[in-house]
């Protein structure tokens, strides 16, 4: 088993590597942006470049591992560590310059993950956790707000793919789900996302058709925060599902209008 704090501490050097790229990045030149599964997926010059540096960073680090990033970055490891890596997750935002986007890493052993990195270029902050020993924001104890409003005062999170015909239907559940909560937060940032949860700054978060490098290390830091991650359909954490992280008091009424709503048989 390979040392977690090690883990950690690359993870994090890396993912603060990578910001100062992101940062320093602009998107003048049109041809830095395109499309890749939708004429609403878009991909930046930048988001490819980060890919990059994150891969050689980590592997002439510890070059026996795997890695799988959103960009196709894609190495079968020996040393049964696999890096998952979203180098922009919130490209959309990033492209506009709308400040919620952040890089995503998570280290996965034997397909389980066992840190987790989130790091917010925009607010400089560092959200983390590794397996069993909770998480941290900038280092500090990061929590679930343990108490807190019923659903109907809820503030939850949620979000959009990039196909037209699954985005009608999450809209359709969401005007089932609007009624019934404080308000709805759309931030853009799968990983930014879960990590608000993780922090308190959201009751409850959920969405349907996360790619596995939005949500691998996010899901492991609100987990370790406190706040119970799963999916709306049972099971492990996949794309086909609807990704859940909320405060444990408010799984079940949350579980319950999503149901109500329609959500566990969107396409
Ligand atoms: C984004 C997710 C977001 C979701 C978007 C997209 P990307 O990831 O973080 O939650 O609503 O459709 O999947 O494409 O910016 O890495």
């Amino acid at each position: 088993m390979p040392d977690p704090a090690a883990l950690l501490e690359l993870a994090i050097a890396v993912a603060s590597q990578a910001a100062e790229v992101i940062r320093s990045a602009s998107l003048a030149d049109p041809a830095d942006v395109s499309t890749k599964s939708s004429s609403t997926d878009l991909v930046t010059a930048t988001d490819r470049a980060v890919e990059v540096l994150i891969v050689e960073r980590l592997l002439s680090a510890r070059p026996d591992d795997g890695i799988e990033g959103e960009e196709g970055a894609s190495v079968e490891g020996t040393s049964g560590v696999t890096w998952v890596i979203d180098p922009i997750d919130g490209t959309t935002n990033f492209a506009y310059g709308y400040p919620a986007f952040s890089t995503s890493i998570a280290a996965e052993v034997d397909g389980r993950p066992v840190v987790g990195v989130v790091h917010d270029p925009v607010r400089g902050q560092t959200f983390s956790a590794v397996r069993g020993q909770g998480a941290r924001l900038d280092g500090r104890p990061a929590a679930i707000r343990l108490a807190g409003p019923p659903l109907a005062h809820a503030l939850v999170g949620t979000g959009f793919g990039y196909d037209a015909g699954r985005r009608a239907a999450q809209g359709a559940v969401l005007a089932q789900v609007v009624p019934h909560v404080r308000d709805i937060r759309r931030a853009g940032s799968a990983a930014l996302d879960l990590c608000t949860v993780a922090c308190g700054r959201l009751d409850a978060y959920y969405e349907r058709g996360l790619q596995h490098w939005d949500h691998a290390a996010g899901a492991l830091i609100a987990s370790e925060a406190g706040a119970w991650v799963g999916t709306l359909e049972g099971g492990p954490l996949a794309t086909e599902r609807t990704i859940i992280a909320a405060r444990p008091d408010l799984v079940e009424p949350l579980l319950a209008l999503l149901r109500a709503a329609g959500a566990d048989t969107m396409p």
